[in-house]
């Protein structure tokens, strides 16, 4: 089966972890999408859903699910978002969509985290995949320095010729050549540098669960 047809499969899949009468989390990205087209044939059964970026607002909204705020929501039963890399412990490298910083909000309302990904997004190590970090523009530099004191090179990410803003204001790193063996020791040593919005390590807020789709089915990974 085709890659898309891998992940319309696995965002079938994740259905069977949205909860009738409850709100759900949704992430974002072209896995996430495959998600949200099958949670329209659910929108009866659910208050609405807390989203992760405009981007998956728009697509919600189209389908005639409510999107809700998240201070709305004490808690989440569950929230389902792809990833760029996953390892054997759930920990996850995001941000390929720069929707890093209300994936991870939007996490951390949640009490289980469905990952749903192909099987290329894998890794023993994460660090293969380009690490994305939203970033206050004007310390940009400064962070570029620090990820090249680790031996990592950072640059800035760019749409149309121009740096990406985010739906939050901020800017994108992405961060080449790094090898995360201690992704919660990494985490919160990047998360404390000045001018880091999100750092786009999920490890603190690693998936429970991980339906992994290949040409030979959907795998269910648990963590
Ligand atoms: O940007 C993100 O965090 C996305 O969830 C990304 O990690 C996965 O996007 P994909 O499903 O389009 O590969």
């Amino acid at each position: 089966s085709t890659q898309d047809e891998l992940k319309a499969q696995v965002g079938r899949a994740a259905l069977a972890y949205v909860v009738p009468g409850q709100i759900v989390g949704v992430g974002t990205g072209s896995t996430v999408n495959k998600f949200i087209e099958a949670l329209a044939s659910m929108r009866d059964q659910i208050p609405g859903a807390v989203s992760s970026s405009l981007a998956s607002t728009e697509r919600l909204q189209a389908l005639g699910i409510p999107v809700l705020d998240a201070n709305e929501v004490e808690s989440l039963a569950v929230y389902i978002d792809g990833a760029d890399e996953i390892d054997g412990k759930g920990h996850m490298v995001k941000g390929g969509g720069a929707a890093l910083t209300r994936e991870k909000i939007v996490a951390a309302l949640a009490r289980q985290f469905v990952c749903i990904a192909d099987a290329s997004k894998q890794v023993e190590v994460l660090g293969r995949f380009p690490l994305p970090v939203e970033v206050i523009p004007m310390a940009a530099q400064r962070i570029a320095r620090s990820f090249a004191a680790l031996g990592g090179e950072a640059t800035l990410r760019l749409k149309d010729g121009q740096p990406l803003v985010t739906d939050n204001g901020q800017h994108i790193l992405d961060v080449r050549g790094l090898r995360i063996t201690d992704p919660l020791g990494f985490e919160s040593e990047v998360n404390q540098w000045p001018g880091v919005v999100t750092v786009g390590v999920f490890a603190h807020q690693r998936a429970n669960v991980c339906l992994l789709a290949s040409p030979a089915g959907v795998q269910t990974l648990l963590f």
